[in-house]
Order: C-alpha cells, then sequence, then structure tokens
C-alpha cells in the first residue's frame, strides 16, 4: 500500500494546500494531512479549529484522512506507516528551505523520501499568511480558499475586533 503524509500547519487550508492534496490523493492509495504540532508557534487557528477546516475541504476525497502529530516530520511518517512525505513548492523562494528541510529529514531516517509538487500556476502566490493579511483588511478571499474556510476567517476576524 502506497502511504504518504502531507504535513504542515495548514493556518488555514487555502486552494493551494488543496490543489496539491487533490493530485496527491489520485496517486497514493492513502493520504494523512497532519498538522504539525509546534507549542512553540502562535497559530491563527486553534489545532482544532484547522483540523475541523481541513476535514471539511477534503470531505470528497475517501483516502484522506485528518491528522495531528507533535515531533520531527520523520517520526510522524513513520507513525503512519508512510514511505513518502509530500511537499507542495511554489517558487524559487521555496526551494532553499525545502531542500534544507528533504536534506536534514533524509539524514534522521533515509527510509522516508520526500516527494515535491509544483504548484499550480494560479495558486503560485498563495499561502496561508497572505490569506490572514487579505481578510483582515477586508479584502475578498474567495478565490483563495473554500467558502467554509472564508466563513470562518470572518467570523475569528470579527472575534477578535470585538
Ligand atoms: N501551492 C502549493 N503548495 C503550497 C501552497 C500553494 N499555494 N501553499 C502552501 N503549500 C505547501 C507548502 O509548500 C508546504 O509543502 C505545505 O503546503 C504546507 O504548508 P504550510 O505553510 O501550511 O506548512 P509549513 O510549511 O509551515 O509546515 C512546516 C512543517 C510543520 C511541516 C515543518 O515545520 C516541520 O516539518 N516541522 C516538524 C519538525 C521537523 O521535523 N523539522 C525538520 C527537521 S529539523
Amino acid at each position: 500500500m502506497r502511504i504518504a503524509i502531507y504535513p504542515g500547519s495548514f493556518d488555514p487550508i487555502t486552494n493551494g494546500h488543496l490543489d496539491i492534496l487533490e493530485r496527491t490523493a489520485a496517486i497514493f492509495d492513502k493520504v494523512y494531512v497532519v498538522l504539525l504540532e509546534n507549542p512553540q508557534k502562535k497559530t491563527f487557528f486553534s489545532l482544532d479549529e484547522r483540523m475541523d477546516l481541513i476535514r471539511t475541504s477534503v470531505a470528497g476525497l475517501s483516502n484522506v484522512e485528518v491528522a495531528s502529530f507533535e515531533g520531527l516530520v520523520v517520526n510522524c511518517a513513520k507513525h503512519f506507516g508512510a514511505q513518502v512525505l509530500i511537499r507542495g513548492l511554489r517558487a524559487v523562494t521555496d526551494f532553499e528551505y525545502e531542500l534544507q528541510m528533504a536534506a536534514i529529514n533524509k539524514t534522521l531516517d533515509n527510509e522516508v523520501e520526500t516527494f515535491f509538487l509544483m504548484t499550480n500556476a494560479e495558486f503560485s502566490f498563495l499561502s496561508s499568511s497572505l490569506v490572514k493579511e487579505v481578510a483582515y483588511f477586508g479584502g475578498e478571499v474567495k478565490k483563495l480558499v473554500p467558502a467554509h474556510v472564508k466563513a470562518a476567517l470572518t467570523a475569528k476576524m470579527s472575534e477578535r475586533r470585538a
């Protein structure tokens, strides 16, 4: 069975993440989208909120499961029985960091391979940070995230302003 993990912060999940996920799900038998918990990193959405947003987004993908993990990404791969770790590449700026990550992960566990999927050109500019910034200043995010994520962003922004 070909199993992959797609790790990330997903704060929140965007159409760029989803594109990578759909393409991965078409290749692998099973895909775990894993929220890597980092207690030192402050996120906009809580872990449970981010997991719920992903679950709704992938409801139509029967071989995709949403999970969380605390620790090294290579240990996460082992935990889920995955041979492959999926990463999305947007631009040259992603490349240096991703190369470094892939190299350290290979050093930590030689059995886990990193596979890179190039972003779909229409999402090449897209990041969770950018989406939050646009939403914060009242910009339209409907082309950037699924409708339920847009609703969650709007609700959270007004909650924070109150
Ligand atoms: N198009 C295509 N791909 C995209 C897009 C887009 N528009 N936006 C994001 N992506 C890709 C990213 O390149 C990434 O591959 C993935 O989607 C997730 O992105 P993010 O931003 O949600 O998550 P990251 O990149 O911040 O996640 C980083 C990890 C949590 C995976 C990383 O910090 C990690 O592995 N932490 C565990 C500790 C560890 O093992 N470190 C390595 C050894 S020191």
